[in-house]
């Protein structure tokens, strides 16, 4: 079996390992600051397993100890940002909680490949990969996957299909920033821009780019966490059985789209080797000029990370 440890026992890190489990994609164990916690929700998870037919065996922990020779660290400790909090506040907290994290992780599992959830997602992997040492492959961010799911769910509303007849993907900076690349969406194989008329995909764009703000408003504490859970878990499947799929993941930049040294969510074959390539897709004009956009902002947040 292979081990699965899972940093932060809230909402997302909870959601995440019970897919994890019942996929049976190896051990899990589940650690949080928040004594009783990860324990109590572990006990929960594991009477599951029954349901599932799966082996995994779910424990919790307060001890870093417990998550020794992981093959896969998902980090999703932090704070959500609270009313009167900045985003500068954000990226302070939970820049210190990642660090704490990492260096809790690296000399316990030499060999884990990590993947980070907590946001500001694309400063926080950037953040990890600075403080673990650990190859660029070795370090991936989830953010892509969980904006394409809202994509593509939103597309498959509008046009009225079963959503795995929807093709889609963004990529970009997890944030308002995004880009939803429309040019290469489809639906059974045909452009969307063929079934969908220009002011339905605009709504769709911006519920897109809304939709995690839309949750936070109607949940009122919290924010989403069943598809970031299910996507983070989504990703380490493709890690754990090599399944070599391409899927839009937070990356370390060398020249790619004409990046260089930023973490930013773009496609990539993801496999047993973690990140295993960056693919390289032909986008429209407009798309590459967002995507510019999106860069410039991660490299500010980069640079305000860099100050503190
Ligand atoms: P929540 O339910 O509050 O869980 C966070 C957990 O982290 C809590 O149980 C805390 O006790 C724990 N924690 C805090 N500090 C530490 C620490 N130093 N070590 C271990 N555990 C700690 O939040 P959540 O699960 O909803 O979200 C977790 C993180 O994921 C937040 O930063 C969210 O903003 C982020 N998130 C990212 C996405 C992306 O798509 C990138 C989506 C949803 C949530």
């Amino acid at each position: 079996m292979k081990k699965v440890s899972i940093i932060g026992s809230g909402n997302v890190g909870a959601t995440a390992a019970l897919i994890t489990a019942k996929e049976a994609l190896g051990d899990v164990v589940l650690l949080d600051v928040v004594q009783g916690i990860p324990q109590g929700k572990a006990l929960d998870l594991s009477a599951a397993m029954s349901l599932f037919q799966s082996p995994s065996k779910i424990t919790g922990t307060d001890d870093y100890d417990d998550i020794s020779g992981s093959d896969v660290v998902v980090i999703t400790a932090g704070l959500p940002r609270q009313p009167g909090m900045s985003r500068s506040d954000l990226l302070k907290k939970n820049s210190a909680i990642v660090t704490s994290v990492v260096e809790n992780i690296v000399d316990r599992c030499p060999d884990a490949i990590l993947l980070i959830v907590t946001n500001p997602l694309d400063v926080m992997t950037y953040l990890a990969f600075k403080k673990s040492g650990l190859p660029k492959n070795r370090v991936l961010g989830m953010g892509g996957l969980l904006d394409t799911s809202r994509l593509r769910f939103f597309i498959a509303e509008a046009a009225e299909v079963e959503v795995e007849r929807v093709e889609a993907m963004v990529i970009g900076a997890h944030s308002n920033d995004m880009v939803p690349l429309i040019s290469l969406a489809k639906i059974d194989g045909k452009p969307v821009s063929e079934v969908l008329d220009k002011e339905a995909i605009e709504v769709i764009k911006e519920k897109t780019v809304n939709g995690g703000a839309k949750i936070v408003s109607l949940l009122k504490t919290g924010s989403a966490f069943y598809a970031p859970g299910s996507s983070a878990a989504a990703m380490v499947k493709a890690i754990i059985r090599d399944e070599k799929v391409t899927i839009p993941t937070c990356c370390l930049t060398e020249g790619e789209y004409g990046f260089n040294g930023i973490y930013i969510n773009l496609p990539a074959i993801i496999g047993g080797g973690g990140v295993e390539k960056i693919v390289e897709l032909e986008i429209s004009e407009s798309e590459r000029g967002e995507l510019n956009n999106s860069a410039e902002a991660i490299k500010t947040s980069i640079d305000e990370l860099e100050s503190l």
